[in-house]
């Protein structure tokens, strides 16, 4: 062993914080309120649950970020990377190159992605799978001779990453703020949140007015101007927000009148999430770019990408000449092998056959029973995600005011009790990793309810409801 490398169990908990205060600064953090209370440290994990640096067993119910698909300890991407490693650790794909994983990897890729997609061009994450698109996007028209369709929609509470045409693409003002942003030539629509916007309309009523919000920004813009439509197939980090069944169908139909391009950002979607390979499977439509990440390794190691439709992969391919974009890692050996190896295993498993017909709906049992909780104004979930609303009168549907963070106060009982779930405003999400079995999503669902109860009597104490 190398020894100036210290294995966890060196240094205790308030160590480990001291060193994480004076040095680390974490993403999406306010650091001085951290530094005030201390990070949690994980130090080990396997299946569905973490171990924290004081021993404490956690169950995560958000798979890491969305992204341990195959959850923790799986020995097949453990062996696919430490083979990779010693085979050939890295090498770059740019000069007329390729590595056999990669190349492997693509291959596979166009075998689990819809028909349409027989291309790939890789990235190191989700945020830049989505740089790759506003470039192959804009280039796609230009090459058609239509540069002046520029414009990409996208939607309000959006996720798309954090770099800047991540960030631009994701509708959240708060991000936007910081960076000067969005980068020009992209503009947002109203999400499809029925629960926020919709009251008084059938979800499908809504849907249908939903998908119009996207017509007419399309005749505010200027059909001739607009290059694309994005979006996550069900929003993720925005709080899982599934949109009504007739929302992405109508979509499609505007989209297809105008010439219009459709991305999906398959990112927390794809690799199986909601009981099919693709979110745009199970919300019927087509699009022309896939952008994914996460689930394609599970997360063991950083990897994403952009699945190409043969309509945009033939123009660049046969008119487009060279395409100046690209990055060191853009199909990394190591990333490769271990995303070979996660499919695999994802197939071997059968596990999007398995949230499909018998986990996905076991869970939606769970929610529609927690649906019930006095707390809980709407629960909705598709296939291994899931979304519980917390609202402070169940009857009337309304919500607590956003300055009382009743979300993070739920949250907090999560982590007293060995759970975790996200809080988006007053929306507790879950997002399991899909090899969670019955009997585990009943415990799952188990401390779900002593949270909310937890959270109840917390909320009754403080005289807020
Ligand atoms: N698209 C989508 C749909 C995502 O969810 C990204 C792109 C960006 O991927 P990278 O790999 O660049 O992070 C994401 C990432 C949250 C949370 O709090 C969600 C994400 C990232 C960080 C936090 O739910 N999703």
């Amino acid at each position: 062993m190398n020894a100036v490398l210290q294995p966890p169990a060196t240094r205790t908990t308030a160590e480990w914080q001291a060193a994480d205060t004076a040095h680390y600064l974490h993403p999406f953090t306010d650091f001085k309120s951290l530094a005030a209370k201390g990070s949690r440290v994980i130090t080990r994990a396997d299946n569905i649950y973490l171990w924290d640096s004081d021993g404490h067993k956690i169950l995560d119910a958000m798979s890491g970020l969305w992204c341990v698909n195959v959850g923790y300890g799986q020995q097949a991407l453990i062996d696919a990377a430490t083979e990779q490693l010693k085979q050939l650790p890295f090498y770059n794909s740019f000069f007329q190159t390729a590595t056999p994983p990669a190349i492997e990897l693509a291959e596979l890729l166009a075998e689990v992605t819809p028909p349409q997609f027989k291309h790939v061009f890789f990235s190191g994450s989700g945020s830049e799978g989505n740089d790759t698109v506003v470039r192959m996007v804009r280039r796609y028209w230009d090459v058609l001779g239509q540069p002046q369709r520029s414009v990409i929609i996208s939607r309000n509470n959006a996720y798309h990453g954090s770099t800047m045409a991540g960030a631009s693409l994701g509708g959240m003002r708060y991000m936007h703020a910081q960076g000067g942003l969005p980068i020009p030539g992209i503009v947002h629509i109203e999400q499809p949140f029925w629960f926020l916007h919709g009251h008084g309309k059938s979800r499908d009523e809504f849907g249908f007015e939903a998908a119009r919000w996207l017509e007419a920004k399309i005749l505010e813009v200027g059909a001739d101007k607009v290059a694309a439509f994005i979006g996550e197939p069900i929003q993720g980090a925005g709080g899982v927000i599934v949109p009504p069944a007739t929302y992405w169908p109508e979509i499609q139909r505007v989209c297809d009148q105008y010439g219009i391009l459709i991305v999906a950002d398959e990112v927390i979607c794809g690799f199986g999430r909601t009981g099919n390979w693709w979110g745009c499977e199970t919300m019927g439509f087509r699009p022309d770019l896939m952008t994914f990440a996460k689930g394609v390794t599970s997360g063991y190691i950083p990897l994403g990408g952009v699945m190409v439709g043969e309509r945009i992969a033939r123009v660049m391919i046969d008119q487009g000449g060279e395409f100046e974009h690209g990055y060191t890692y853009s199909g990394h050996p190591v990333a490769c092998a271990v995303a070979l190896a996660n499919i695999r295993l994802i197939q071997r498993l059968d596990l999007v056959d398995q949230v499909r017909t018998d986990t996905g709906p076991y869970l939606a049992e769970h929610f529609k029973a927690l649906s019930e909780h006095p707390l809980i104004g709407e629960a909705q979930s598709v296939g291994l995600m899931g979304a519980l609303q917390i609202v402070k009168d169940k009857s009337a549907g309304t919500c607590f005011d956003g300055a009382l963070d009743v979300g993070m106060i739920c949250r907090g009982h999560c982590f007293a009790n060995g759970l975790i779930m996200r809080a988006v405003v007053d929306r507790m999400i879950i997002a399991p990793p899909l090899v969670i079995t019955r009997a585990q999503i009943d415990d799952m669902a188990a401390l779900i309810r002593l949270c909310l109860d937890a959270t109840l009597r917390d909320l009754q104490q403080r005289g807020l409801l």
